[in-house]
Formats: C-alpha cells, structure tokens, sequence
C-alpha cells in the first residue's frame, strides 16, 4: 500500500481545509488546476490524500516526513512549511483539483524553473493512473516581469496595415521540396496574385537549411522579391522564415539575417526549442515579430479519455492546449498555432478557450480554464492551420472572428486550376466570411469562380486524411 500509517504526516499540512480559497489570489498565488484518476489498487477515499501529494511534490515536499529530529537546526523545515503549496477545491466525482503556490515559492519570471514544480514531477508519481494539468494561473507579478508579445494583433495590424479581417497566409507544401529560389518564385505569385489581397507565405515547421534550400539563400531570395513587390504595390507583405535550430546562437544569427533583409517576422518552433530558447530570443529584442509553430506539442497534449471533453475519465498524462497557450503569451510570441474547427489535427474543442487566453481577459473560470487576468499585456495573434481549404474558411472565421491568422497550405496550393486560383478562392472565402455573406448561396449565383472550384474539389468538412 502506498500510504503507510507513518507516512499520513507527509501530506497533512498540504491540503486546504473544506471551502478554502486563495486569499488575493492575483495577487499573491499561482494556481493550478488539475484532473487526475488513482491506480485500481486506491479507492476513491484516497483521492484527498493523492491530491495532498501532488501539492507536496510539487512544492516542498517529499514521500516521508522530515521534521522529526528534534533539535536539528538545519532542516529547513520552517522555510518550507511556510511555503508548502494547498491543495483545494476538491472534486471526489471528476477528480479535479486545484493547487494554490505562494508566489515566493518560486523565482518571479523563470519559466522553466516554475514548470519543474508545478508541471514536474507529479505527473510521473505511481499513485496516478492519469493526471492532465488543465491550465495555470499566473498573478500580476508575473505578468509585469515576463516580456509578453512585443507587436500584438494591434502592432501587427499597424504593421501590415491592415486594419480588421484576419491575415491570410500560406505553407509552402510540399513541405519539403522546393529550392530556395522555387520558394522565392511561389512568393512572388502569392504577394501578387488576388490583386495582391493574400498576406504570406510560411516556412514549413521543418524546413530550416537544406543543400537544396539553404537558409541564407532563401532568406535573402524570398526578401528580395518582398521588397520588389512593396515597392509597386504599396502594400506590406509577410514571410514566416523558419529560424529553428537546437543551438540558440544559430537561431540568433538567421534572426538577425532576416533584420538585415528588412524583414518583420521570425518563426520558432517553440516546442522542439524550449521555453529557454524562446524567451532568450524574445529578451534579445531583435525587432521582429515571432512566429509560434507548436509541431510536437501533441505528444505532451494529446488525451484519449473521456475525460478530456469532461465527460468521465481522462486516460493518459499530459498538459493542455489551453495552459501552453498562456505560457507562449508570456513569453512573448506574436502569433501561435492554436487549432481550428474543420482542421485535421485533434483539439477537443479548445481553440476557441485558447483564443480567448491568447487575446483576452477571463474573469470567470470553468472547468476547463482558471481563467486569467492579463494586466495589460499584449494579446497574440490566434493561428487557425491543418487541412483548413476555402470551403472551410466560412466555420472557421464565425467560430474564432477576424483577429485570426488563417493558414490553409494544401487548402491554397492544391487548388485544380493553379496556385493563383487557390489564392483567390481564400481571399474570395475570407472577403465573404466578413461581409457575412452564405458561402454555399455566393457559390450557387457564382458557379465558374475560383472558390466554386475548390469547393467541388474539397467540400466544406474537414479534410481528416
Ligand atoms: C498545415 C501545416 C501546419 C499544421 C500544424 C501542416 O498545412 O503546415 O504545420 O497546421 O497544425 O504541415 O500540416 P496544411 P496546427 O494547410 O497543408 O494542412 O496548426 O494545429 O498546429
Ligand atoms: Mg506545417
């Protein structure tokens, strides 16, 4: 049995009596709110007692009591009694919990060293047969100290002048495949085609430099055919340029290439990075926008329960969409991959809780979010992207609204009549959308257009395979 007699004092001081509440809690808690379900060998009489030492494992804590020599003056038993983090707001049905951390528990502004408690190892304890982390709260000091995004959907859109509908843009596919100068000469249709209505062109997630598509070639090819195009058209064009490398000095010199080439934007993939790298290269302040792919977030967010739409039980160990969102918009990105409906990714639901953490305030929790009060800090651009083509453009825009980066790679470029075709079928889809005009009526008064086309090609429902 995992909880001996002797061991009762190990959690005791760690649970919040019944009713409890963080005191000012914006002020002085971080707080968490977890769904966990117990092995088959405790039953459910244990839950308060497992939810105790998750509280005491992630805070100061350990599996045996350590208080117990007397007159040892070095134990630092004071210190860590006075910050042990409070399990509260039990739910024996669903198995939720919350945790409160005062905010001197850990170092104000270092991410990763927070993650080490509050997401660390707790997941892994044995007593669990599931656990996911369903979101975190962060009070006004942490907001204050971490940079948060430095343009926001305000400062993109006076950079883009653009001033409401979401940004249109495109993935190179296939993914890879084409030279650097193949990239430059699909731009150059992108930026130009549609009246010169469509925004960007996005570097895949593993596209960084290859013999064929070296990263100077390209960045210096694509912006070169930016600056042209600016030039006569007068209008502000984007190229998401994929930096990613696991050395953060690489990282550092391919961003300041793209300053050298006048461009606006950097796209990092923040997972396969870390935290660490993408809040150095946010601290650096090189003056460009970042781009969040979140390629393998899946493997730590995805959940095959229930549990996960909150109908039972969750299934596997993981952390949610919702809380990854909060900590990009920490540690400022510009723009973040958050999912869509319609798309051929998995994300239960959450891309409209995720647009909301990303761009806004949320006073009332539930039991997906804590909710969140942002203090002022910059909200991130939503990126809705994966299989999403101009039949689905419709869903996508009256789900999510206009500050939205729409992303469709296939949903462009595979268009039957051609790459120009696909951007005018997403521009006509978008114009559409928000002028609140029926997609299928526009289509049946509008049989020969471009988005008719791509419509009899791929429908209006999502594209899973
Ligand atoms: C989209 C995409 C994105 C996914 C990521 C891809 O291309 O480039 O990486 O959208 O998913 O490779 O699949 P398509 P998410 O438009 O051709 O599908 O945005 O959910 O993170
Ligand atoms: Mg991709």
């Amino acid at each position: 049995m995992l909880f001996k007699k002797k061991d009762e004092p190990y959690n005791s001081g760690y649970i919040a009596p019944k009713g409890w509440i963080p005191p000012n809690a914006d002020e002085d808690y971080i707080i968490t709110m977890i769904d966990i379900e117990l092995i088959d060998e405790l039953g459910d009489e244990y839950f308060p007692k497992v939810a105790a030492a998750c509280a005491a494992e992630s805070s100061t804590g350990t599996w045996t009591t350590l208080d117990n020599k007397k007159g040892v003056v070095c134990n630092g038993m004071d210190m860590a009694n006075k910050l042990r983090a409070t399990a509260f707001d039990l739910d024996p049905q669903t198995k939720t919990f919350k945790i409160a951390y005062k905010i001197e528990l850990f170092e104000t502004g270092n991410l990763s060293g927070l993650l080490a408690g509050v997401a660390g190892n707790i997941g892994g304890m044995k007593m669990l047969k599931a656990f996911r982390l369903l979101d975190i709260r962060f009070p006004r000091e942490w907001i204050n100290i971490m940079p948060g995004p430095a343009f926001g959907v305000d400062g993109i859109r006076d950079q883009l002048n653009i001033p409401h509908g979401p940004i249109l843009c495109t993935v190179a596919k296939p993914k890879i495949g084409r030279t650097d100068k193949e990239q430059a000469a699909l731009a150059r249709i992108l930026f130009t085609a549609a009246n010169g209505e469509f925004q960007g062109i996005k570097d895949d997630e593993n596209l960084t430099s290859l013999y064929f598509n070296r990263f100077e070639e390209r960045v210096s090819a694509i912006h070169k055919v930016r600056r042209e195009i600016e030039e006569v058209s007068g209008k502000k064009k984007l190229y998401l340029c994929n930096i990613t490398h696991s050395d953060i000095d690489v990282m550092v010199d391919r961003a300041e290439m793209i300053k050298r080439e006048g461009g606006r934007w950097m796209m990092v993939d923040v997972v396969t990075t870390g935290f660490a790298a993408v809040h150095t290269l946010r601290r650096r302040n090189l003056g460009l926008a970042i781009h969040a792919h979140r390629a393998m977030h899946s493997l730590f967010d995805r959940e095959s329960g229930p549990g996960v739409y909150d109908l039972g039980e969750i299934k596997d160990f993981s952390i949610s969409m919702v809380a990854m969102a909060k900590l990009m918009r920490l540690i400022g990105v510009d723009s973040l991959h958050g999912g869509a409906p319609k798309t051929k990714m998995e994300n239960y639901g959450e891309p409209k809780l995720i647009k909301d953490v990303l761009q806004n305030d949320i006073t009332g929790a539930s039991s997906m979010t804590l909710g969140q009060n942002w203090f002022g800090m910059k909200p991130v651009w939503h990126v809705a992207s994966g299989g999403l083509h101009p039949g689905s453009v419709e869903t996508v825009i009256q789900q999510l609204g206009e500050d939205i980066m729409l992303q469709a790679g296939g949903g462009t470029l595979g268009h039957p009549w051609g790459i120009e075709a696909g951007v005018e079928a997403m521009v006509q889809a978008r114009d559409l959308a928000m002028q609140r005009i029926d997609t299928k009526d526009w289509i049946s008064k509008n049989p020969d257009s471009a988005l008719a086309k791509a419509a009899d090609h791929w429908g209006f429902g999502p594209k899973i395979v």
